[in-house]
């Protein structure tokens, strides 16, 4: 399989300046006709190549000369090479695409009565032959015509500037987009939807029109996206100035999609997951992704489609950024810790594990064979985590300055990352050379910190990276670090470090920090914030937590703290379990009660405590011990939790009950949302321990839940209790929700973490419901994805018959829907953290996978990598 490499990046021969598009909708056989404004650039070129994949070619013409295969142009693989030497010319393509039966869910598919498109990344060439790369950028005019008088809706981008209603058994609707925009941004939904309108005036006094389509009857669960978009416009406008550019807005949510979201010019299509809302069927965090799916999608406005990308190693100068984007804006609209702590949590459970696996990557590629397979957490998560460096480094003010440089030199154009880091560094005058290895260099740093004594009155504490190489990279370089730290002293008193903001910048391999405090009393709480994309080892001791939890002024570092408390316990009883201490249940008993003292002691917020009160996830900690035996951590983990809620019972029943009285009618608002999320995660907590009082709360709390968040967290917290309570509780939310695909996921997802020990004979029934389907994404995601990421017991079985399952299912859904399969498949490609009996029996699956026949490029170029 070929791969293509960064540095062979060469510009476009041609580019198309003006594309008319017209479409003759039919489910069956959808008739594309694309006529392109050609321009020569490279004036050597006697030959244009159009990617064009699974399309059924009607005619081609140049200007009025209709060509001849072979003679004027030649079929290949993955498109057709066009032989002519002209310097300007008009090209006609005519071609037949089947929509019904596109369940890759890429190019143009129909599915629950609409048709709907997804181009990005490499979509477009699924719909006609074309230069689909996003460094050509073309004037698109699109035709609809349909011939079915129920698509009451003939969508693209821009403005409609015809619609000639439906007569003599047909309507067409024009649209222009003005913009010159890459292929991957275009985007055709036709169907039946309800209509949801609003308007929006930007800061100069434009008035936009914002409509929100959803399926029939949904109307009521849509405002919430609404008033999220017009915060996201004005958001956007007062931080960085930014105002949207059309006339209209149009989002539309459908049930059937890859991705969450996508932020085709003009025409956003989402997944309906992330857009309706109500309190009735979505959960505070449901209100809060999808408030932040939606910002994230307008934001790429700007900064994606104003300025895009010039190739797709290219992805992070528009992904990282956005993110980057959202995640202040949650933090504006919610709240700054939750939110950091909710991202720091995806970094370390999702981005370590992949950056220390086989598909470990720059966040800049240099090597891709299926793009879609580099829609990863390390380009958006990792690539948002470099951009907050650079804010760091150059400062709120600075770094406002490179944006609006950035724009002043790109607007309209397709450029690099290193554009991008260019603006930022002339704009500021500062040297980001060193910066830029960040772009280029793959693999989770992790930072020694050591602390010694210099002389009786003085402490040392030493900072070393370690950079280990990684499969594709052999030699690593040092990075810039910031290192965002504090130091108290044995009675808890902040000692002055002399650093600027808190914050040691680490310009090479190590670097040392001298204060002048004997060695003995010094605590120091670092990485605050999580200032830098990094694993920082230093060996605490329980007391040395306990004072950062009880002194630190900032909260996320006593969460920080009450964390690493966590995971030293989890660990000290994981090594006992192999046999090496006797007393470890009687040490975690005292270090429990130590803990929980400290946590009881606190004054802090709601949402704070409940974080304080979560502990680590199994996943979290894969990065933290060598060889790992899944199962075991599995019970290792648990029994801290037990240990913690047994413990903590007195206070969490205290803290449960207050907050589970006079409740007020729901509303996603701070308050409410930050004493749910406490008297939720005491309940789950609860849930854990030995007392017989606790089944009776759930059951209590279910029943008169009049919202989505109190029932399922009474359902969750059911989960835990493995009692028959959870298997009644779970009929009745079937009962009550199962017309509704989207609140059915959750349902989906709480039997697929079941730990039954016929889990794959049950997974068997729910593929058998009738609203399961391979062919939706959400569903697959639900059910089998969640098996596969989060039932430890399940999935981990030591017959292998978990990873067996998987790997079955795989091989049927790489032939619906490869890109879906590819995500699926991350939980086989880890392997290699886990002991090594796991590691015999998920390469033997690995291996299996490798010898089906046709197997797409997905898949074929994941288990290349994990098997090298
Ligand atoms: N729709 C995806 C996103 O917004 C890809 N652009 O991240
Ligand atoms: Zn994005």
């Amino acid at each position: 399989l070929l791969s293509k490499k960064r540095r062979d990046y060469t510009p476009p021969s041609h580019t198309i300046e003006t594309v008319d598009l017209r479409f003759e909708l039919s489910p069956q056989e959808t008739k594309v006709t694309a006529v392109s404004t050609i321009k020569r650039i490279d004036t050597q070129s006697s030959v244009l190549f159009l990617d064009g994949k699974d399309l059924c070619l009607q005619s081609i013409k140049i200007d009025d000369q209709i060509l001849t295969e072979n003679d004027d142009y030649k079929m290949l693989d993955n498109g057709l090479e066009l032989y002519t030497s002209l310097a300007t010319f008009t090209l006609t393509v005519v071609n037949t695409i089947k929509p019904i039966e596109n369940t890759s869910l890429e190019g143009l598919y129909y599915s629950n009565n609409a048709y709907c498109s997804q181009c990005e990344a490499e979509g477009f060439r699924k719909i006609t032959y074309f230069l689909d790369r996003p460094d050509v950028l073309a004037i698109f005019t699109v035709s609809i015509v349909s011939t079915a008088e129920a698509d009451t809706y003939l969508l693209s981008n821009g403005n409609l500037i015809t619609d000639t209603g439906f007569e003599n058994g047909e309507r067409t609707c024009v649209w222009e987009d003005p913009f010159p925009k890459p292929s991957y941004l275009f985007a055709l939904v036709a169907g039946h939807f309800d209509k949801l309108v609003d308007e929006f005036t930007t800061q100069s006094g434009k008035k936009i029109a914002l409509e929100l389509f959803v399926d029939e009857g949904r109307l009521g669960q849509g405002q919430h996206a609404l008033d999220s978009l017009k915060k996201a416009m004005s958001w956007d406008e007062q931080n960085y100035g930014l105002e949207y550019d059309l006339d209209i807005y149009m989002i539309v949510a459908v049930d059937f999609f890859n991705m969450g979201a996508m932020e085709n010019k003009g025409l956003n299509v989402f997944n309906s997951k992330f857009v309706l809302a109500d309190a009735h069927t979505a959960t505070d965090e449901d209100y809060f992704n999808v408030e932040a799916v939606i910002a994230h999608e307008y934001f790429h406005n700007w900064t994606g489609n104003r300025v895009t990308c010039r190739d797709w190693f290219q992805l992070s100068l528009k992904e990282g950024l956005t993110v980057f984007r959202d995640q202040q804006f949650s933090a504006d609209m919610y709240s700054d810790l939750v939110t950091r702590i909710s991202h720091v949590n995806v970094m370390r459970e999702n981005q370590f594990a992949e950056d220390a696996g086989p598909m470990s990557h720059p966040i800049r590629p240099d090597e891709v064979v299926e793009m879609s397979n580099f829609y990863t957490v390390t380009v958006y998560n990792k690539g948002a985590e470099v951009i907050r460096m650079l804010h760091t480094l150059l400062g709120k003010a600075g770094f406002r300055k490179g944006m609006d440089e950035y724009f002043a030199r790109h607007d309209g154009q397709a450029v690099t990352c290193d554009d991008f880091v260019n603006a930022m560094q002339d704009a500021n005058g500062a040297d980001l050379s060193h910066f830029k290895r960040w772009y280029s260099q793959s693999g989770t740093p992790r930072v020694r910190v050591e602390q010694a004594s210099t002389g009786d009155s003085q402490t040392t504490l030493s900072f070393t990276q370690i950079n280990t190489p990684t499969r594709t990279q052999a030699q690593k370089q040092d990075l810039y670090v910031p290192i965002k730290l504090e130091c108290f002293d044995k009675n808890g008193h902040k000692v002055d470090t002399r650093l600027k903001n808190d914050t040691l910048v680490m310009n090479s391999a190590s670097t040392a920090l001298v204060l002048d405090v004997p060695n003995e009393q010094i605590t120091p709480s670092l990485l605050q914030d999580f200032s830098a994309p990094v694993l920082i080892e230093y060996d605490y001791t329980l007391s040395q937590l306990l004072i950062i939890i009880e002194f630190a002024g900032n909260d996320y570092a006593k969460w920080e703290a009450s964390h690493n408390a966590y995971i030293m316990l989890i660990k000290e009883i994981y090594n006992a379990a192999n046999g090496a201490n006797n007393n470890a249940d009687m040490q975690l008993r005292q270090d429990i009660e130590k803990l929980a003292t400290a946590i009881k002691n606190l004054t802090v917020a709601p949402e704070v405590l409940a974080q304080i009160l979560s502990v680590p996830s199994a996943e979290s900690l894969y990065s933290q011990i060598e060889k790992v035996d899944p199962i075991m951590l599995y019970h290792a983990r648990h029994k801290v939790v037990v240990q913690l809620s047994n413990t903590l019972h007195h206070f969490c029943i205290r803290h449960y009950l207050r907050l589970s009285q006079n409740p007020r009618p729901y509303a996603y608002e701070k308050q409410q949302v930050n004493n749910r999320s406490l008297k939720n995660t005491c309940l789950h907590l609860l849930a854990h321990s030995s007392a017989e009082t606790v089944a009776p709360l759930i059951a209590l709390q279910y029943k008169n839940a009049h919202n989505m968040s109190d029932r399922l967290g009474a359902l969750k917290a059911a989960q835990v209790t493995q009692d028959d309570t959870f298997d009644s509780l779970m009929i009745a939310f079937e009962e009550q929700f199962g017309d509704d695909a989207v609140v059915m996921d959750k349902w989906f997802a709480m039997q697929a973490k079941s730990s039954k020990t016929d889990i794959l004979a049950h997974l068997d029934l729910l593929q058998a419901h009738q609203q399961y389907s391979i062919k939706n994404p959400n569903k697959v995601r639900s059910l089998i994805g969640s098996f596969a990421f989060y039932n430890t017991l399940g999935f981990h079985q030591i017959d292998g018959s978990g990873y067996k399952y998987l790997t079955d299912y795989l091989i049927t859904l790489d032939k619906v829907n490869p890109q879906i399969a590819s995500r699926l498949m991350t939980p086989l490609m880890q392997f290699s953290r886990y002991a090594s009996t796991n590691q015999v029996l998920i390469k033997a699956q690995l291996n299996r996978l490798y010898g089906v026949k046709g197997l797409s490029k997905d898949l074929f170029e994941k288990i290349s990598k994990a098997l090298i």
